[in-house]
């Protein structure tokens, strides 16, 4: 297991590499070019620099999140060949910078959905939440509550695609789950050859909500799902990034049972482990608390447990924390509340690593 930690560059995040570096028990950077068109090639010079940066403080580069897929390639427009070569050339070029992993996902138009993004809990702290009575009936109207505060920059809404996003859901009108599914597969198909030479691995990032949202497809939500991706393209460079947030917010996955299952199967590359707090208010109700299981519905000790335990040696970080200690910031992506989270996960590892040695 090597635990990393998100950082979107200096550009983009009010968190320091110097923090990140003082987080203990934190080996790499899961980094971005946050500028980069979704489409255009990932500039060699851009990444070494970025590499550079990253190293400079003890911290490897090794995971990048995300190289966002682009829309003609996800409709199967006649013109994706062209981008599917930038998408081959941008993995080449990661892969010349060491960097092992790239988590993506494969969801139209909006890669995530909250009601709020600054929902309080009682201790006083603020996070994200997805109340379904409270989702507007029209994109347009949730975007511009998202909007309405300037200090929220959201990554995967980008403002010049959200200004087009009448065009983009036109674009989606006759895509429906099986074309998706087929355009996912081309995709994989044509760029598998450019990872295995440059040892890069795809990992897919699940549906976050794991459900359609907006009447739009959504193919990576369910068990079923993530075996008939690892099957369709069987590369051992096609691979999964367990969101264990995302799976669980369908609370009919369940959850320990395909960390299980795929980490067995040696599919998980990148996990992201968080606890998410179901809400009375309606069945795929929550908020995002803070990692440890007793804030919330998720059993994080039993979710590390199968990991370790089925031989997962891939990448780890925490995932969304809450607004804690009066920081603000990107919803979701503090430095607080993450870097309890990536002690907390490292604690439940040490302990379940050192019980199994004591017992053998
Ligand atoms: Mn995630």
């Amino acid at each position: 297991m090597k635990m990393t930690f998100r950082w979107y560059g200096e550009a983009d995040d009010k968190i320091t590499l110097e923090q990140v570096a003082q987080i203990p028990g934190v080996s790499g950077v899961v980094g971005c070019l946050m500028d980069v068109p979704a489409g255009e090639v990932w500039p060699m010079e851009r990444i070494l620099a970025l590499k550079a940066q990253v190293e400079a403080r003890g911290l490897a580069l090794e995971v990048i999140e995300s190289v966002n897929v682009c829309d003609a390639i996800k409709v199967g427009a006649p013109d994706r060949d062209r981008w599917i070569d930038n998408y081959r050339q941008t993995i080449r070029n990661l892969g010349a910078a060491g960097v092992k992993v790239v988590c993506y996902n494969f969801m139209p138009v909006f890669d995530w959905v909250k009601s709020d993004l600054d929902y309080r809990l009682p201790d006083g702290s603020s996070t994200l939440a997805y109340r379904e009575a409270d989702i507007p009936r029209e994109p347009r109207e949730l975007l511009e509550r998202y909007q309405a505060d300037e200090t929220y920059e959201l990554p995967g809404w980008e403002p010049e695609r959200l200004a087009d996003l009448e065009r983009l859901l036109e674009l989606y009108r006759d895509v429906d789950e099986d074309a998706l599914r087929q355009n996912l597969v081309y995709f994989l198909d044509k760029i598998m050859p450019a990872c295995e030479e440059a040892g890069v691995t795809m990992a897919i990032h699940p549906d976050d909500p794991p459900y359609s949202v907006f009447g739009l497809p959504r193919i990576m939500s369910t068990r079923d799902d993530l075996d008939w991706l690892c099957r369709a393209v069987p590369s051992p460079h096609n691979a999964i990034t367990l969101c264990c947030g995302s799976v669980a917010e369908r609370p009919d996955n369940d959850l320990y049972a395909i960390v299980e299952e795929f980490a067995s199967r040696g599919r998980i590359a990148f996990a992201h482990v968080r606890n998410v707090c179901y809400l009375p208010s309606g069945p795929r109700d929550f908020y995002e608390c803070a990692h440890l299981s007793s804030a919330g519905s998720l059993d994080l000790w039993r979710i590390v447990r199968a990991l370790h335990d089925n031989g997962f040696d891939g990448y780890i970080r925490p995932d969304h924390g809450r607004m804690i200690w009066g920081e603000t910031g990107r919803p979701g992506y503090g430095l607080f509340d993450r870097a309890l989270g990536v002690t907390y996960i490292n604690g439940l590892w040490e302990a379940i690593s050192k019980d199994e040695e004591a017992r053998s």
